[in-house]
């Protein structure tokens, strides 16, 4: 049996998104033949940060100009193993300074991005190469650490996933980049990025709730399927409360690391979830 859930009422419009097929779509993308540079490896991925027309409002609406990595928003799914060097290569299109910083990760200092600390910040023009070797396994995420709020804010940020040596038994992932925006009528990202009263009170608090870069509409799970959702909240202000009404979600790690199962909330930038979906469906699921 299919049963149909849906997730929540989209505040633009609406569409039906297929989140597998994002995802899916999202690890072919990270796929891709990277360009020959010298004294690159060629197994370095690259990071091209440029700004980008995405199709964030769907159908009916015109495209977003968003700042990108690689011109979709979110970055693709990048998947490392545990344990295996990994390195990126990060060349920056933007008309201001970047860098990547790798959330959540234990790693090097001088690879945590954080400009003028720990590196100098990447220019217009420029590239910069980060290399570490991932410590833990678990669901990360990369964003910038430049001027942070608006470069995240208009979509610079990707999930990084760290593959454990053994993966848990599941019938299906599912990778959800959850995020906001404020949107103008003609579906632009709003300017005001150093809005006072915003940053006096909660914050950027967008106008639309995306998933993988979407509004989202629906999504099909069988019954008694398991599923690993891995989860990451992108939005640069809003906490994320998830509802799964009907369904008995159990927390398998937070941040990347196993737990319990006793964590209840999805707070702002607690980045890591697994979860399953071990009983029933029943009739909805709700994203609040
Ligand atoms: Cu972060």
């Amino acid at each position: 049996m299919t049963t149909t859930h849906r997730l929540f009422a989209p505040a633009i419009g609406r569409r039906t998104f297929a989140l597998l097929g994002g995802a899916a779509a999202l690890s072919s993308l990270a796929q891709r033949p990277t360009l020959a540079v010298a004294a690159v490896p060629d197994d370095a991925t690259r990071l091209h940060v440029r700004p980008a027309r995405v199709p964030l409002a769907g159908a009916g609406h015109p495209d977003t100009l968003m700042w990108t990595y690689d011109s979709i928003v979110p970055g693709s799914v990048r998947r490392v193993r545990q344990g295996v060097p990994f390195q990126a290569v990060v060349e920056n299109g933007l008309a201001e300074d970047t860098t990547v910083h790798w959330h959540g990760m234990r790693l090097p200092n001088a690879m945590d991005g954080v400009p003028g600390l720990t590196q100098p910040p990447i220019p217009p023009g420029g590239q910069f190469t980060y290399a570490f070797t991932p410590q833990d396994a678990g669901t990360f995420w990369y964003h910038p650490h430049a001027n942070g709020l608006e470069q995240i804010g208009r979509g610079l940020a990707g999930v990084l996933i760290v593959e454990e040596a053994e993966p848990p038994p599941f019938d299906r992932e599912l990778v959800w980049a959850l995020s906001d925006r404020q949107l103008t009528e003609d579906a632009q990202i709003a300017p005001g990025f150093g809005n006072r009263m915003s940053a006096m009170m909660a914050g950027r608090i967008g106008n639309v709730v995306t998933i993988n870069g979407r509004i989202p509409d629906r999504v099909a799970v069988r019954a008694g399927e398991r599923v690993r959702l891995r989860l990451a909240n992108m939005s640069v202000a809003r906490t994320m409360a998830l509802r799964f009404e009907g369904h008995r979600p159990v927390v398998v790690a937070y941040d990347g690391q196993p737990c319990d199962g006793s964590v209840k909330n999805l707070g702002h930038y607690a980045a890591s979830w697994s979860a399953w979906w071990p009983k029933r469906p029943s009739s909805t699921a709700a994203l609040t």
